[in-house]
């Protein structure tokens, strides 16, 4: 077993690692910047080591500072978190020929999977179902690509290969801005991901983001944790989360879900994993993975049962998997809201001192925050201080809980994004389950249109 593991990230996340670490009975190693030596982790944390100055680049992003704090701590294990190096696979490469363990997949799958030319092709191979697209790079000739985007039908996408999670992306509706637009991507993803190779795909109007859980552990087992619906989101940013994905049936889950839990096995996937779907008219098309623990990880632990970072604990130190398929049983519904550090009016960050707080509670409520009274939220970092959660037999219970604790929650000093949210849980259409990746921003456009 892993006895020692240092926390590679900060914030809420950072907690709920040490949380799993101290359940599992492993020392913890907290890594923090100057600006972060007040996070609540840093205290809880058996030993803290300062990285470097507030700039992420300098701390949370500089490798040999990582490594160095890991050697002198005698540290076995990294957790990488999400964001900053979670998704670098030069990184998880450099923690293992620095000869600790990089609690994640291999430097060669999470490289794979950034290259998202790479990832659909091992996807397909895999019979997980993919949007329809030119299945490979996009060349230069002229007349090769129109032919492409006229067998696919308008409107198309045009992707970079470098991009994801919504950069990179150009819709095309016609032969007209086609070539021009295939050179404006190509010509932003070489500027921005250092990386030409751009993809071209059918344009979904009016999808879902539908996303499975899998954990794979090293002794070819894989199992599927039932579907998030992440669509309630702003450029690119989630806001609301929820498991299961209203409207998808037990026999749609199953089928969708032991698919990807059968490509983890054949590409040799190892820890926790997203496959992210859009899902539109009773369809799922498989767009991008995750080689990540996600913010949003927690509603499936409501409805499931399963601690997904002690699985991936248990997985990098060798184990197999705690649950097998049949194990696996959804429980209720679960709902969760980001608790952003920000303008509810204009989403511009608020950063400050938290004056007062006061956590709400009750029957299936969760919180994981590391705000408390009198922190500070720095301006240097993602706005994001915290996630409510709520689980209950019923989604609609789960919605009641979730207002009770919205209402219930107290926080002084900064503003909160909490009334965006109080609105959202108010709105007939999301009340009413499952509403599309547009329908939150169309809201917005529309509260603005009445001013
Ligand atoms: C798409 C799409 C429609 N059709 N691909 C945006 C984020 C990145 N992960 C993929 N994205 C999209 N890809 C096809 N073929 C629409 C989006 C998209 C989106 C996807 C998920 C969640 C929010 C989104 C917001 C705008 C566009």
């Amino acid at each position: 077993m892993i006895d020692k593991i240092l926390i590679a990230n900060r914030g809420e996340i950072a907690l709920r690692i040490l949380r799993a670490c101290r359940e599992l009975g492993i020392k913890t190693v907290a890594v923090h910047s100057e600006a972060d030596r007040d996070l609540k982790h840093v205290r809880l944390a058996d030993e803290s080591v300062c990285i470097g100055p507030h700039p992420s680049i300098e701390s949370y992003l500089n490798v040999p500072a990582l490594i160095s704090a890991a050697e002198i701590t005698d540290t076995v294990g990294i957790h990488p978190g999400y964001g900053f190096l979670s998704e670098n696979a030069d990184f998880a490469e450099r923690v293992e020929e620095c000869g600790f363990i990089f609690i994640g997949p291999k430097p060669d799958t999470i490289r794979m999977m950034g290259d998202k030319v790479a990832a659909i092709r091992a996807m397909k191979q895999a019979g997980v179902p993919c949007v329809p697209g030119s299945d490979g790079p996009l060349g230069n000739d002229d007349e090769t690509n129109l032919r492409i985007a006229r067998e696919i039908g308008y409107p198309i996408i045009i992707k970079a290969a470098g991009g994801g999670g919504g950069r990179g992306m150009r819709v095309v509706h016609s032969d007209a801005s086609l070539l021009n637009s295939i050179s404006m991507t190509r010509a932003e993803a070489a500027a921005a991901f250092n990386n030409d190779v751009v993809y071209m795909e059918k344009f979904l109007g009016n999808p879902r983001h539908v996303e499975i859980q899998v954990l794979s552990d090293t002794h070819g087992n894989a199992i599927h944790l039932a579907e998030r619906d992440c669509s309630m989101q702003r450029r690119h940013q989630k806001v609301i989360e929820e498991a299961p994905a209203p409207g998808i049936s037990d026999e749609m889950r199953k089928k969708i879900g032991e698919r990807c839990a059968q490509a983890c096995v054949d590409i040799g996937y190892r820890g926790a994993g997203t496959f992210e779907f859009l899902y539109q008219d009773g369809e799922f098309y498989f767009i991008e993975m995750n080689t990540r623990v996600q913010v949003e990880h927690p509603v499936t632990e409501m409805i499931t049962g399963v601690d997904i970072v002690r699985e991936q604990i248990l997985i990098a130190s060798g184990e197999p998997l705690s649950y097998k398929q049949s194990d696996i049983k959804i429980n209720g519904h679960a709902m969760e809201c980001r608790l952003n550090a920000e303008d509810p009016n204009n989403f511009m960050p608020s950063p400050g001192t938290i004056t007062t707080y006061h956590a709400p509670g009750g029957p299936g409520i969760r919180v994981d925050t590391h705000i408390y009274n009198g922190y500070r939220v720095p301006p240097y970092y993602d706005s994001m201080i915290g996630k409510l959660i709520a689980h209950g037999p019923t989604r609609e219970i789960a919605m009641a809980r979730m207002r009770n604790a919205l209402g219930e929650v107290v926080i002084e000093g900064i503003k909160t994004n909490v009334p965006l949210h109080q609105e959202l849980f108010r709105d007939a259409a999301f009340q009413a389950g499952g509403t599309n990746i547009h329908y939150l921003e169309k809201k917005l456009d529309e509260k603005k249109q009445d001013k």
